[in-house]
């Protein structure tokens, strides 16, 4: 047998740690994607994203000859779908790359070979793509094995959690979830559930939303709690100690490109039925406006008592602590709205995690405490922690970080 047992199609966040992790267990992993840079990156045994321990096992894998990269397919017995699914306008998912992912292979396909798809993706996806095959291939239909199986890797972890964390796996008949469960065992050390793949899709956006609404459960208590003149994780500390409650911790919003997103796959097809899950996103991004807002009057007040406009600092711009990764972060979207709002004050921009962006101009966090008026904390990044803040200066801590 000279082809790859295994071809991978998407090398991101999900797909390349999950290429490793299989070639780390001698099985031959062909990985594709669209991305030249990305392949030549690989195929040197370095890693194009930031994830501890992921660089050690890529670079053993493509040392061993376990994983080699392309932009394109090649013949195998498995294929895996782990290409992005974002969303268009109005937050209607866009499965363009797993159509094209899946076209990719159409001519490669051959009896008994698996497809499993990992991307988030809507309700009914994984049905469809196997239409699509079918119709192409009509030669092939009832011979394939097809299956949904998402992941649920927590980003900082992802090495550890992909081995241990239970993984839902769905096929579209019983052969399909024997074959994919088959496929899994072999990496996973995690329990492997067995569904049917419209459930095992449902479930991934479930994971995700009903974190989504318990914070978005929080971030309402933190308005609620301003208003009322309580502090609100204080409120959360002591309501916490019931046996039975366990609510999450308010923020600047929710971010990241799987909370913030999920969610609308769900709203987007299903918008009658879908209230509390549509409204806890319109509460954690409304939670981000309320912050600039908040900073706004912090502004107009300093300046109304002190004669003088203040100076700023914005602390965090990451989408959670101690990471460097700004995609759907709400930080970076107050930040972005106190600047617009700027009226000749000066700003110091801090993200410890990151040494230079194109847009922001970064200050060291010490500094900029030392230097400002104002001090807006937005993630909870351990160099925040108890930090000395000067008692005359003004703190906004949406993060309960000082
Ligand atoms: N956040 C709060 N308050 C909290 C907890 C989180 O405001 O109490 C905010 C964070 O600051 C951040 C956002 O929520 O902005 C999301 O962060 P997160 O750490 O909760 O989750 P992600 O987006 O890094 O990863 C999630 C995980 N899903 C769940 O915990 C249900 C992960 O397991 C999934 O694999 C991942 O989404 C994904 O890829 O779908």
């Amino acid at each position: 047998m000279d082809h790859p047992e295994v071809v991978m199609i998407g090398l991101g966040y999900i797909g390349l740690p999950t290429a490793a992790l299989i070639a780390q267990n001698q099985t031959r992993v062909h990985g594709v994607d669209i991305n030249p840079k990305v392949v030549d990156i690989i195929n040197s045994g370095k890693i194009h994203i930031i994830e501890p321990e992921l660089d050690k096992a890529v670079a053993e894998a493509v040392e061993k000859g376990y994983l080699k990269a392309a932009t394109t397919p090649v013949e195998a017995n498995t294929y895996l779908i782990v290409v992005p699914t974002p969303f268009k306008e109005k937050n209607e998912p866009d499965i363009s790359f797993v159509e094209s992912a899946t076209k990719a292979i159409l001519h490669l396909l051959k009896p008994g070979d698996l497809y499993i798809i990992e991307s988030t993706s809507p309700i009914g996806t994984t049905e469809k793509m196997m239409d699509l095959i079918y119709l192409e291939r009509p030669e092939l239909d009832g011979e394939l094995h097809i299956a949904y199986c998402p992941e649920r890797v927590l980003p900082g972890n992802v090495m550890y959690e992909l081995v241990h964390n239970d993984r839902v796996i769905g096929g579209v008949d019983e052969v399909s979830t024997d074959k994919a469960v088959a496929f899994y065992t072999q990496f996973i050390q995690g329990d492997l559930h067995r569904t049917n793949a419209r459930t095992a899709e449902m479930c991934k956006l479930v994971e995700n939303s009903s974190r989504d609404v318990q914070i978005a459960f929080a971030n309402e208590l933190s308005l609620i709690c301003d208003k009322a003149d309580i502090n609100v994780w204080e409120l959360i500390e002591l309501a916490n100690k019931h046996p039975r409650v366990n609510i999450l911790q308010p923020g600047c919003g929710v971010g990241g490109h799987c909370i913030a997103v999920d969610p609308y796959f769900i709203v987007a097809d299903y918008p009658m039925e879908s209230k509390i899950i549509g409204t806890a996103r319109e509460i954690n991004n409304y939670k981000s406006f309320w912050c600039a807002e908040k900073v706004q009057s912090a502004k107009l007040e300093f300046e109304l008592r002190n004669g003088h406009k203040p100076s700023i600092a914005i602390m965090g711009l990451a989408f959670k602590p101690n990471i460097d990764d700004l995609r759907e972060s709400p930080a970076k979207y107050i930040a972005q709205k106190i600047l617009q709002n700027a009226n000749n004050e000066e700003h110091y921009i801090v993200e410890p995690n990151i040494e230079t962006h194109k847009v922001f101009k970064l200050t060291d966090y010490k500094e900029a405490v030392k230097k400002a008026d104002i001090i807006v904390f937005l993630v909870a990044h351990k160099e925040f922690k108890d930090m000395e803040v000067p008692k005359n200066k003004v703190v906004l801590d949406f993060c309960n970080v000082n």
